[in-house]
């Protein structure tokens, strides 16, 4: 029974990490970078990073002029939470607030969870520096 139990969390846990950062709404960056994370070698480059938000926009992008505005939020009436999480992001993506998100600003904008991340500036952000972002992570849920 605890094994099946076990199983079960386990598996719901691989579902959940393969869903898009949008979709999930994950307020944990820790689990951003990780996905970012895309040869799987525990290490997340400046390079893997800027791959995935360039993935990240084409998703959001969805009429793909290059461009996230309203046009691309999802129906309002087919998914109400998911319209909030996007505006969400989109203003956070915003940088110079025109209501319009270009692939430019998400892709070559400041890195700021990345820089955070990346403590000794080499580009990388090791298993340890990750590490260390995930238990800053734990420590502001807890503090809420
Ligand atoms: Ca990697
Ligand atoms: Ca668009
Ligand atoms: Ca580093």
């Amino acid at each position: 029974m605890y094994r099946k139990l076990t199983l079960i969390v386990a598996a719901a846990g691989a579902v959940a990490a393969s869903v898009p950062a949008l979709a999930q709404g994950q307020r944990d960056p820790t689990q951003m970078l990780e996905r970012a994370d895309l040869n799987g070698d525990g290490q997340i480059t400046r390079a893997e990073h800027t791959e995935m938000r360039a993935r990240m926009f084409d998703k959001m992008d969805r009429n793909q002029d290059g461009v996230i505005d309203k046009e691309d939020a999802p129906k309002r009436r087919m998914m109400r939470r998911g319209g909030d999480k996007f505006k969400q992001l989109a203003e956070h993506l915003d940088s110079n607030g025109d209501g319009r998100v270009t692939r430019d600003e998400v892709v070559n904008g400041p890195n700021i969870l990345f820089d955070y991340g990346d403590t000794d500036r080499n580009g990388v952000i090791d298993q340890d520096e990750m590490a260390a972002l995930r238990e800053a992570a734990a420590a502001r849920q807890a503090a809420r």
